[in-house]
């Protein structure tokens, strides 16, 4: 007889109904984006369409590339749309990723296999792109910052100078500020010293190409990949990030051998991943096209815009001026702050960098909700005086 010592792990299984009881219990203590304030995460609710576009497909492997070929269509065409916001009129390739990390993980690798083993990061770039470093064992150049939270173009030029060609990592809507890094200078900088730049476009993809006319990403030449996020502004369900690259030929190193697979290779740094991500972020947009996308980006900038105005007449001073939905209180206090909110059922992060509350003006942050955030914070900001 063997013997198992039983710990979590039922002996007999439980009924259905009495696993979901406790799930249930789980999901009721968390917060819920409509039923509480939750005005600091880049994630909102998904579209019906997303979701049930996830559910029809989320049981196929995208990664074979043989069986279900025509997954690979639609990733290929969901990669594509997303390469015309991103003003990538041909020629660009990609993939359906779980995420930003992964998308950014899987850039940094692109730049290494091409010889480009040295990545310049300012402060603004998100965590994920010094982790990508960490795990790809590049070389960081560290680059310096303005006041106004965007790279330092003159300490880019400096440092490219001393250190020579590599990856220079933009950020079009940094997470903690909303700001964008002045990519046309960047491009300049880069052509100069045998640079390219990867566009961390995981936040502001949906949002700053559709208002913005100024060069942004692929319509300038040294602009080799990005980043842009279905999950985030896109309505679609987690897991769906996307990676956007100008070539096949620079996309080859995430085509990797995989004898035992039908088609003998595989895509991406993952093995099996969902056929539920390439069809929600597929058919979102189908559905909302270029002007469905960029209403709600003139939306979100225009409650972002009366959020300010509110917060700068009760005395909260941005710490940036935001050119994507994400505004940067600075707070000292802000540990203090972040959980005195939330036991009022308000959840925002904080900025990071500087001390400070986050705030992310995502689809499901009504005016109203938007308006009790402020009036939360006036409540919490009261106490830090006293
Ligand atoms: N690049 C940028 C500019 C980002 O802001 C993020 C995520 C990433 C890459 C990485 O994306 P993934 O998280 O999809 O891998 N920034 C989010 C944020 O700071 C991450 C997040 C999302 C954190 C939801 C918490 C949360 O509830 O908000």
């Amino acid at each position: 007889m063997l013997a198992i010592r039983m710990g979590v792990l039922p002996r007999h299984g439980m009924p259905i109904h009495a696993v979901l009881r406790a799930l249930t219990r789980v999901k009721e203590g968390l917060p819920h984006h409509l039923l509480h304030i939750i005005a600091g995460s880049m994630t909102t609710v998904p579209h019906p369409l997303a979701l049930e576009a996830f559910r029809m497909f989320h049981l196929y492997n995208a990664n074979d590339l043989e069986m279900f070929s025509e997954l690979r269509r639609l990733e290929e065409e969901a990669v594509a749309m997303m390469g015309e916001i991103l003003r990538c009129d041909r020629g660009c390739t990609g993939m359906i990723t779980s995420g930003g990390s992964e998308a950014n993980i899987a850039a940094l690798y692109l730049a290494r296999e091409h010889s480009l083993k040295r990545v310049y990061v300012a402060p603004t770039a998100h965590d994920s792109v010094l982790k990508a470093a960490k795990i790809l064992s590049l070389e960081v150049v560290k680059v310096g910052i303005t006041k106004g939270y965007t790279i330092d173009v003159n300490d880019l030029e400096k440092r490219c100078r001393e250190r020579g060609p590599g990856l220079i990592v933009a950020t079009m809507g940094t997470t903690g500020f909303g700001t964008i890094d002045p990519i046309k200078d960047i491009d300049e900088v880069a052509r100069r010293y045998g640079c390219l730049i990867h566009v961390d476009a995981a936040f502001g993809g949906f949002v700053a190409p559709l208002l913005y006319s100024e060069p942004l990403c692929f319509e300038l030449p040294t602009v080799i990949s990005a980043t842009i996020d279905p999950h985030k502004l896109g309505q679609v369900p987690i897991p769906a990030g996307g990676l956007i690259v100008r070539s096949r030929e620079w996309f080859e190193p995430l085509v990797f051998e995989a004898k035992y697979m039908p088609a003998s290779k595989q895509i991406g740094l993952l093995g099996t991943r969902t056929g539920g991500s390439i069809a929600a972020t597929w058919a979102m947009l189908k559905h909302m096209g270029y002007e469905g996308y960029k209403k709600q980006a003139e939306e979100l900038m225009d409650r972002t815009r009366s959020l300010l105005t509110l917060l700068r007449q009760y005395g909260f001073t941005p710490a940036a001026e935001p050119r994507v939905p994400i505004i940067c209180i600075e707070l000292k206090n802000d540990e203090y702050v972040i959980k005195s909110l939330a036991s009022k059922g308000v959840y925002l992060y904080r900025c990071g960098l500087v001390p400070g509350v986050r705030i992310v003006v995502m689809p499901h942050a009504s005016v109203d909700v938007l308006r009790k955030v402020v009036e939360a914070l006036v409540d919490v900001a009261k106490g830090l005086r006293v």
